[in-house]
């Protein structure tokens, strides 16, 4: 049993109410279950696939999910750039692994079999790219509409192929992310679409098991530190709220220091960190190669801020030549390909060892949110063409350094 709590007030509703904030206070939502009560064991967990549908007894759904076999993605262990940093615990959960190739679709298995429980119609979401590109691939599996709106020219090419073949009705603002977010709720508060932003409470449900899903890669044994890029700050939270749960039920015995990276041009989050104010200030003017994260009004900051200062986290944020540096980096010595806003996540721990937070005995897990394929343009424009011969052997020799 779960009902519907608000994160400021404490005001509660029941589950099935369509609702994404307070009435009373406006502030968000989060889904609470009675812990108590709740028939839920590792022993059953671990008999089932490493996966979201593993953790359903901490799930809202209670029917069939709509799935594409999201979760299960791999936990790598960063070896090389672990020895550079002199941190021999690196690890990288790659969420470029999941079916649309970013850590979204854990929330859209779950944010779509909600829609689909409660009866709604047709689906919704403003995004800076990836969203919008797992929200089409799930409406498209449940046989439902979905509308989606971007900022105009700041969404990565592969995000809106996937948004635009998947068959959404895709829409571009002249606006940024938090104007697109603000038009689009308006939208389905009036016109009866179900908002599947991380201000749906229940979308963030499925994005908590990532967090699961790390305990269980380590042996049952929580992290020292997860750190993860924040844009609207929803899977941080998510993340948070998961592991407490697990606390709760005494699965894990501590929790990790929760941090956040931002990028230097969009870095509302690390201003509230930094300078210990109890809100955010929104940045009016965003700016980052890292467009995912290219968000200056989070609309999850109070959580967020709630969860790195709880744990003893931190936040901090990286240049444009950090996240793409990063991006080379992971991709040349590890192999593992990904985009640039996931590289910051490992870019801000690289600046965090160097200032001295992170000790080099900690065990640190980096959440690398979305695949490198998502951003082909950036990644063109770091590397050089490659060389065009004629058709023989003579000119393969001489164009290779052997
Ligand atoms: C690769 O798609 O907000 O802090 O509209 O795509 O939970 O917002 C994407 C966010 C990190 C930040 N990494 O997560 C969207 C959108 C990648 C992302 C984030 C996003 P949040």
């Amino acid at each position: 049993m779960y009902r519907l709590v608000c994160v400021h007030c404490a005001a509660t509703y029941a589950p099935e109410e369509i609702i994404y904030t307070c009435a009373r206070c406006g502030h968000l939502l989060a889904a609470e279950y009675d812990l108590e009560t709740l028939d839920v064991s590792r022993e059953t967990w671990n008999r089932r696939p490493l996966a979201v549908w593993r953790y359903r007894e901490l799930l809202p759904v209670r029917g069939g999910p709509v799935t594409l076999q999201e979760g299960g993605t791999p936990l790598y262990r960063l070896t090389r750039i672990g020895e550079e940093l002199g941190l021999s615990g690196l690890y990288a959960k790659h969420e470029g692994m999941n079916p649309t190739g970013s850590f979204k679709d854990r929330g859209m298995t779950v944010g779509v079999s909600m829609a689909r429980e409660l009866g709604m119609r047709s689906v919704a979401c403003a995004s800076t790219g990836n969203t919008s590109a797992s929200l089409a691939a799930y409406a498209a599996a449940a046989g439902i509409p979905c509308v989606v709106l971007l900022p105009a020219g700041k969404v990565a090419l592969g995000k809106v192929a996937q948004a635009l073949m998947h068959g959404a009705q895709v829409i571009s603002i002249r606006g940024n992310f938090d104007r697109a977010l603000e038009m689009v709720h308006e939208l389905c508060v009036s016109h009866g679409l179900y908002l599947l932003n991380s201000v749906n409470p229940y979308r963030l449900e499925g994005q908590k098991t990532i967090g699961f899903e790390v305990i269980d890669q380590l042996g049952g044994e929580a992290p020292d530190r997860m750190v993860l890029p924040v844009g609207n700050a929803g899977n941080i939270s998510a993340v948070h709220k998961g592991l407490r749960e697990l606390t709760a039920l005494g699965f894990v015995d501590r929790m990790p220091m929760m941090t956040g990276v931002q990028a230097e041009g969009s870095r509302p989050v690390v201003n509230a960190v930094e300078q210990n104010l109890p809100e955010l200030i929104p940045e009016p003017n965003p700016e980052t190669v890292a467009t995912a994260i290219r968000i200056g009004a989070p609309v999850n900051a109070e959580k967020a801020l709630a969860a790195i200062r709880t744990t003893g986290g931190t936040a901090i944020s990286v240049t444009d030549d950090e996240i793409l540096a990063m991006q080379r980096d992971l991709a040349r010595k590890e192999g593992i390909g990904v985009e640039p806003a996931s590289a910051a996540s490992v870019a801000g721990v690289r600046k965090l060892i160097d200032a001295g937070v992170i000790d080099r005995d900690e065990q640190v897990v980096c959440v690398v949110t979305g695949h490198l394929l998502k951003d082909p343009e950036t990644v063109v424009r770091q590397c050089k063409p490659p060389l065009e011969i004629d058709a023989d052997l003579q000119s393969l020799l001489s164009a290779l350094r052997l």
